[in-house]
């Protein structure tokens, strides 16, 4: 009796300090300060072949110029509505039809592209055309003026990744559209992966950057390092051979805000049960296999796009040979020293 009594003071206290924007804090200090990483983040795959009839559908409702971006986001199942793949970044599956342009805009939010489908294709960033080819991944640096455009004959769809989520966290959002549909060309095909991207930098110039000046990742490169390091080196027990994209001048992540990843997993492959505290986002380059997040099995082909939870168990299996690209806030994370993993 006593107990509810003091139950009911409580309450009414709550009540009287709630009209002050008070709250007690020991009612939530428990969903606040969890033991371990507890993420409304599901896993999820999204497959290619079901979400591509209502891409194309959409490039029959809405032009790339009048959406600015032609987009269908793959949405978190935990987290209809917020935009999000996982709490910190965004994901979404973009079009651009034969003859169209997405117009040129800017802002900070760092993105990603990672080339599905199509070869006709390219984004100009800064001044320079950067082609795109199936599995090539591409940055569009914080502030950088970038368009997207399509002179060939056939469609152009990409995976986009940008830290959009985190930079809503902390309300810093910055846009701005380019007075021209694109901006003026002014770099030389293939500029900036021979300036920064044959193992050399301008000697002179002590230019270091959060991004990498490297924009490009073409995936015949990366997949002919895979390959060749797979001729010599053991598999990681977790990760199969799986290589970090860098920025070349620094050794860091290739961009500030998000790890990015390549991975080869050769056909038969199953890995250990191994978690992390980086949700991350998988994008299927090549292969068929299946992913086991806690009790659920993801299964993914080419093209497909999947996401594993922060601190979610999870292994893969490939039923042949498979590479996988992936994206996360892990460097965020061991910037400010709170990353942990958990390897069985
Ligand atoms: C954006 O600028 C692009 O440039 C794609 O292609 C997706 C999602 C949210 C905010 C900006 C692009 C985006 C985006």
């Amino acid at each position: 009796m006593a107990q509810q009594a003091r139950l009911m003071d409580r309450q009414a206290f709550y009540e009287r300090i709630d009209k002050h924007e008070l709250a007690p804090l020991w009612e939530v200090f428990r969903e606040l300060i969890t033991p371990e990483p507890r993420s409304p983040c599901l896993p999820h795959v999204w497959a290619y072949d079901a979400v591509r009839p209502f891409l194309m559908e959409s490039g029959e409702l809405i032009s790339a110029k009048e959406a600015e971006r032609r987009v269908l986001v793959l949405e978190n199942p935990g987290m209809r509505g917020a935009s999000c793949v996982t709490r910190s970044l965004y994901a979404g599956i973009q079009l651009v039809l034969p003859g169209e342009v997405a117009p040129c805009h800017r802002h900070n939010q760092s993105a990603l592209r990672v080339v599905l489908e199509g070869r006709g294709g390219y984004t100009g960033v800064e001044g320079e055309h950067i082609p795109m080819q199936p599995g090539d991944f591409i940055i569009t640096p914080s502030w950088a003026w970038h368009e997207h455009a399509n002179p060939s004959a056939e469609p152009v769809t990409w995976l986009d990744g940008l830290d959009v989520p985190l930079v809503q966290l902390l309300d810093a959002s910055f846009f701005e559209a380019h007075a021209a549909e694109s901006q003026p060309r002014r770099f030389p095909h293939g500029y900036g992966l021979a300036r920064h991207g044959a193992n050399m930098k301008p000697a002179d110039d002590d230019h270091t950057a959060a991004a990498s000046p490297v924009n490009h990742y073409p995936y015949a490169r990366s997949r002919e390092a895979l390959h060749t390091m797979r001729k010599h080196d053991a598999l990681d027990r977790h990760h199969g051979l799986k290589m970090e994209f860098v920025n070349p001048l620094t050794g860091a992540a290739a961009m500030p805000t998000i790890s990015t990843f390549i991975q080869l997993l050769p056909g038969g492959f199953q890995s250990r049960p191994y978690r992390s505290s980086d949700g991350t986002v998988y994008s299927v380059i090549e292969g068929h296999g299946e992913t086991r997040v806690g009790d659920k099995t993801l299964p993914w082909g080419p093209r497909d796009t999947f996401v594993v939870p922060s601190w979610a168990r999870h292994s893969h299996h490939a039923d042949e040979e498979s590479v996988l690209f992936s994206f996360s806030d892990r460097t965020v994370q061991q910037k400010l020293d709170l990353w942990h993993e958990e390897k069985e």
